[in-house]
């Protein structure tokens, strides 16, 4: 454990680890159904189209979640444009900039403006009040995201939406496992979408999912993701190629069998950052209830920079030096990124939260390629710099001088 400054490896001393630690390492299912289901593959000779192993995991998905439909398909963008254009949204529809790039791309990719809305700084989710004032008569849906798993007050922003008349979809990437109120996400809104790309805590190397209760809704979806085809030479829509291989729904099916053994390990890691970080100044978790049900797949914590005398990107810098690759999700916000911040140059005015937030928090290192013996290192170094903040930071800004 690093106690003194002059260890750090940012001032040349030996990093903590030898081997880079990642946020999103894959998780890997059971090896031994996933090496079966690829040899029943080849066997088969059907490898894609809905496939006998894409309808499993479409119906297991469905049957967790409580949802009459889940639509399978290659990732979570194709899966949020899929959605996007089957619900008709068009004109202007409200998303928050705190999340990942592909859910603002998938409404622009269509030409679709996203309106930035902000978060409450508590949750980091959307702001029901901040989501009225943004509404105008071209608005046509909102799309909320559960950010780091965390339910975006989902019936809340229904009645706002069913107040408007607006269309309603979740962008739930992060949310796969969790509940709220009792019900499992995916239940909510005119629809859901899951990703399941390589980094998620749940995995089908790639991979998303739509998931609705309206049947006409789940039928434009299927016809979408294949080209609009019913039937061998019938196209009777518009449509892309949005579907799921069935090697990728075979690494789903492995994933569910190891699913609790995965939340077990996040909530185990988790809890040991929690138990770590207790009393170092201006580190805060941010927390996880126990009254729901949890994939405890982001450990994020924001830094209060007031407090530990150095800023979260001075603590990120320090952190990749020791070969822990934290990362700043999701900094510096889609309002920030191209095209959106040529297109609303003043679009921060708006977002105070937003902006604050995303200079604030850094995600850790997590999953079952990290065990507590590397969390208790890695807070030790947290401890460290916030103890010390002022004096590192004066050290490493003369570093940068020289
Ligand atoms: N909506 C939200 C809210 C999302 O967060 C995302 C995706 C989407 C929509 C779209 O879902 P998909 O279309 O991807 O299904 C990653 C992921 O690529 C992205 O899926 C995810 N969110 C986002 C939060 O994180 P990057 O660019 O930060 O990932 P990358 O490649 O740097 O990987 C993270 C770390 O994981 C690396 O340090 C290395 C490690 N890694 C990565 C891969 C791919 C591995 O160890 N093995 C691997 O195979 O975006």
């Amino acid at each position: 454990m690093k106690t003194s400054i002059d260890e750090l490896a940012v001032f040349g001393g030996r990093p903590a680890f030898s081997e880079k630690l990642h946020v999103g390492r894959p998780n890997v299912g059971d090896r031994e159904a996933l090496t079966r289901y690829f040899h029943d593959i080849l066997d088969r000779r059907w490898f894609t189209n809905k496939g006998p192993y894409v309808e499993e995991f479409e119906r297991r998905i469905a049957e967790m979640m409580g949802v009459k439909y889940c639509i399978a398909m290659c990732n979570a963008t194709i899966a949020l444009e899929i959605a996007i254009r089957a619900l008709d949204m068009k004109g202007e529809v409200i998303v928050p900039s705190m999340t990942f790039v592909a859910t603002a791309h998938s409404l622009q990719w269509q030409e679709i403006t996203p309106v930035f809305c902000d978060i409450d700084p508590e949750t980091c989710n959307l702001d029901p009040a901040a989501i009225e004032k943004m509404i105008t008569p071209r608005t046509t849906g909102i799309i909320g995201v559960h950010l780091w798993g965390r339910p975006c007050v989902p019936d809340v922003v229904e009645g706002i939406a069913r107040r408007n008349g607006l269309k309603l979809l979740f962008d739930a990437a992060h949310a796969f496992g969790c509940s709220y109120r009792g019900r499992m996400i995916g239940a909510f809104g005119d629809a859901e979408v899951f990703s399941f790309h390589a980094t998620k805590f749940f995995n089908t190397f790639e991979g998303g999912a739509v998931l609705t209760n309206r049947p006409e809704l789940a039928e434009r979806i299927r016809l979408m993701k294949n080209f609009g085809f019913q039937g061998y030479d019938n196209v009777i829509y518009i449509g892309t190629n949005g579907k799921m291989t069935e090697i990728c729904a075979a690494m789903g099916l492995a994933g569910l069998a190891r699913l609790d053994e995965f939340i077990a390990v996040n909530r185990r890691n988790y809890r040991t950052y929690e138990a770590c970080l207790a009393g170092v100044p201006g580190v805060r978790l941010l927390p996880y209830g126990d009254d729901e049900k949890q994939n405890y797949q982001y450990v994020v914590a924001e830094i209060d920079e007031t407090r530990t005398g150095i800023e979260r990107d001075m603590v990120v810098g320090i952190l990749h030096a020791e070969n822990v690759l934290a990362r700043r999700y999701f900094y510096p916000g889609c309002h920030r990124m191209e095209p959106y911040r040529s297109y609303f140059p003043h679009a921060a005015l708006l977002l105070p939260h937003t902006e604050r937030i995303v200079r604030r928090v850094v995600s850790l290192p997590t999953g079952t390629s990290v065990d507590p013996g590397a969390i208790a290192e890695i807070c030790g170094i947290l401890r460290l710099v916030s103890e010390q903040g002022g004096e590192i930071r004066k050290k490493m800004q003369a570093v940068a001088i020289r």
